[in-house]
């Protein structure tokens, strides 16, 4: 190939990934509005129960989950809503499930922390830390005992690998040679307690490698990287090469929950850390290619377009009936005899 051929071929590539780092970026913007109205909802009393924002972390979902088939498998945590819409979940649905309204993904069963979808692959977030773990694996071993090529996503925070079941399920996992690949969203913080002070060692990288599962270490606030490793690592788990894990590093932008206002957080700590934002990042990244703001900035406007009418939709829906609650619940029968404390 001469120099001028391969010239043309690097900036055909080139435009290719700025056309899919633009798309990415409407995707980023769309998780953004989504939290963003549903943050309004809590603050008009609209969505109930703690609703936890992934402001600041989607460049994760977006790079990870747009590199999935419809049937491949997602399993989130109680920070799911970005997870959730990457994966090709209806947002208006997910809207009405927040807010426990008919026509949302469960008909408002689920809410905001076990939010679902199964018609996208997306088996559900999970509001038990690290429990979403062992439900992956066991996917990824139904999908292997049929002989498909489909491939699981479990996506985690970095206070999820100081639970047992992250160690169950990355062993499993790796004993069997299963296609999960694990995705632990290191934004640096459990709650209201700094990850670092109750983690021992390495983190979970290294405890990956302690068990012989290949781990990737990367900045996931960096959107055209997360996309790039999650596209290699998706094609090495289609071709059974699996487990993989990858750490990546992000911050969460706002408090634990949307009610949170983060005091425990030294003062200036997360201001400083919007300069990483990964939406400002790869504004940056677009506009030094030559995409114009006018057209960054309309894709966010349709961003929050889209999201302020899913909300506004939402609250004007009727609740789901009352008699849906028994729907889908496994019956039993009457118990026929109760256990007390003597036995
Ligand atoms: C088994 C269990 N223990 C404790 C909690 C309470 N809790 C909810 S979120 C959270 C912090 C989880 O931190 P991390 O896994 O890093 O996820 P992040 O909230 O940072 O996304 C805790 C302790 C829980 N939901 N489940």
């Amino acid at each position: 190939m001469t120099d001028g051929q391969d010239g043309a071929v690097t900036a055909a590539a080139s435009n290719r990934d700025i056309a899919r780092l633009t798309a990415l970026h409407g995707l980023m913007a769309r998780i953004r509005a989504f939290e963003r109205a549903a943050e309004t909802g809590q603050t008009r009393g609209s969505v109930l129960g703690a609703v936890h924002l992934s402001i600041g972390q989607e460049a994760v979902a977006a790079g990870v989950c747009a590199q999935l088939r419809r049937d491949d498998l997602l399993l989130s945590t109680h920070r799911g809503h970005g997870h959730t819409l990457a994966k090709g979940a209806d947002a208006r649905a997910m809207m009405l499930e927040l807010l426990g309204k008919a026509g949302g993904t469960s008909n408002g069963r689920g809410g905001s922390m076990h939010i679902a979808d199964f018609s996208v692959g997306m088996l559900g977030a999970n509001g038990v830390v690290s429990a979403n773990i062992p439900i992956a694996v066991g996917a990824a071993q139904a999908i292997r005992l049929k002989g498909g090529d489909q491939v699981v996503v479990c996506l985690f925070g970095d206070g999820a690998i100081n639970r047992g079941p992250f160690m169950e399920g990355l062993n499993w996992a790796k004993v069997f040679n299963l296609p999960v690949l694990f995705v632990c969203e290191d934004n640096g913080w459990s709650a209201t307690t700094r990850t670092s002070e109750l983690t021992a060692g390495d983190g979970a990288a290294a405890r990956a490698r302690s068990m012989d599962v290949t781990a990737i270490e990367i900045d996931g606030n960096d959107l055209a990287l997360v996309d790039e490793t999650a596209r290699e690592v998706v094609a090495r788990l289609r071709a059974g090469d699996g487990p993989i894990l990858i750490h990546a590093r992000t911050y969460r932008l706002l408090g634990h929950t949307a009610s949170d206002t983060a005091g425990y957080r030294p003062a200036g700590e997360a201001e400083g850390r919007w300069e990483g934002d990964p939406m400002r990042r790869n504004r940056a990244v677009l506009e030094a290619a030559g995409v114009g703001a006018h057209e960054i900035d309309a894709l966010e406007q349709a961003a929050t377009d889209e999201m302020t009418r899913a909300l506004d939709d939402a609250e004007a829906a009727p609740f789901a009936p009352a008699a849906l609650a028994f729907d889908d619940v496994q019956d039993a029968g009457a118990p026929t005899r109760f256990w007390t404390r003597e036995g």
